[in-house]
């Protein structure tokens, strides 16, 4: 058994779903470390080439070309892609989505959480300012756990348990992967500086301001109070297109329509049947050897030192028997094993 494989125990008995049981199964069967150690066999294959030429480099033959090294390093990029892209949803099915609904008071967010979750966990009731600290929720969407957090409405309060309350609100919007911004559809004014007006992007920075719109789904909540059906759209604001859903979170119309929005926005397939699961830290790793990957392509495409393709693609294959464990740091095993809940 290998580091991932032992991995993918504690991830087996922390699953919540089918799927990620399902997932972690695979994982502990060998499925992704098959994988890995297939990218590590091409490297290894690609660098006993290079090696050979850097060390054979007064022979009349030419090792590179007859070994096809660039596109076996190309083939291998290939590869290591569509790993990433099923590691990642992997790690969807393990961590999930965290979604901030925040908005005004009184705007409706309260009401969307229980509508999304299916139970009145959070106080509704049509006083502005009900809602005081964080609450937090956990649904699953087709095995995917969405992490749902209620906030307190944005508006300036002299309350002190208010302005805590907003300072978490705002905190929270700065960590969510999603963000939920609920409007009532009813309100006066409708233009879309209106609608984001409590996020307070003019105080905030280009780089912030950025990823907050990336991040942000408009809700206009209440359809129900116009007779109107649920729809969706887009709008764009500041050369971002904005997501509107219309929806009422009190009848439950809609509802179906943003869970399906909050997976497209995870980027999650649930049909994917190869899913194996995979953590952060995998990802990681993968990215960072694609990237020396890349590297040493470019480096052998502009005719540098052949030293330089191979040490690049020595650390690329560091990089990938990270993930399976074989080369590894106490560091790092000391970090993974601290998560195991022995007796569990
Ligand atoms: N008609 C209608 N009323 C709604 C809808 N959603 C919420 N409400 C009502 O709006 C009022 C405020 O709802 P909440 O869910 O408490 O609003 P909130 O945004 O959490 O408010 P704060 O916690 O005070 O910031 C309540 O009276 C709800 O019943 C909806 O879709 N349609
Ligand atoms: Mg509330």
């Amino acid at each position: 058994m290998d580091l991932l494989q032992a991995e993918a125990i504690a991830d087996l008995i922390d699953a919540n779903s089918k799927q990620a049981v399902q997932s972690a199964m695979r994982t502990l069967r060998g499925q992704f470390s098959e994988l890995v150690h297939h990218l590590v066999t091409m490297l290894t294959t690609i660098r006993v080439s290079v090696e050979a030429a850097i060390d054979f480099s007064d022979e009349d033959i030419d090792l590179m070309a007859d070994a096809k090294v660039e596109e076996s390093i190309e083939e291998t990029l290939n590869q290591i892609s569509e790993v990433y892209a099923q590691a990642q949803q992997g790690a969807l099915l393990k961590d999930g989505l965290q979604v901030v609904i925040t908005g005004i008071p009184n705007a409706g967010k309260s009401s969307l959480l229980n509508a999304l979750s299916g139970i009145d966990s959070a106080i509704v009731t049509d006083i502005p300012g009900t809602t005081r600290d964080l609450l937090k929720e956990e649904i699953s969407i087709d095995g995917m756990p969405i992490h749902i957090i209620d906030t307190a409405g944005l508006r300036t309060s002299d309350n002190i348990v208010e302005i805590e309350g907003v300072k978490r609100t705002h905190g929270a919007i700065e960590t969510a992967d999603q963000i939920l911004l609920v409007f009532d559809c009813t309100a006066p004014e409708q233009d879309v500086d209106k609608v984001l007006q409590p996020l307070n992007l003019a105080e905030k920075s280009a780089d912030s301001i950025e990823s907050i719109l990336t991040r942000c789904t408009l809700i206009y909540n209440k359809i129900d109070l116009l007779d109107n059906a649920p729809s969706k759209d887009t709008i764009l604001y500041k050369n971002k297109e904005l997501s509107k859903i219309h929806l009422s979170a009190k009848q439950g119309t809609g509802i179906g329509m943003l869970r399906d929005h909050l997976k497209t926005c995870a980027g999650f397939r649930p049909t994917e049947e190869t899913a194996f699961v995979a953590r952060e830290r995998h990802l990681a790793e993968l990215k960072k050897a694609e990237k020396l990957i890349k590297t040493s392509l470019l480096q052998l495409s502009k005719g540098s030192h052949l030293e330089l393709v191979a040490e690049d693609l020595r650390l690329a294959q560091n990089h990938l028997s990270t993930i399976t464990g074989e080369f590894t740091s106490d560091d790092l095993l000391g970090e993974i094993f601290s998560s195991f809940c022995i007796g569990k």
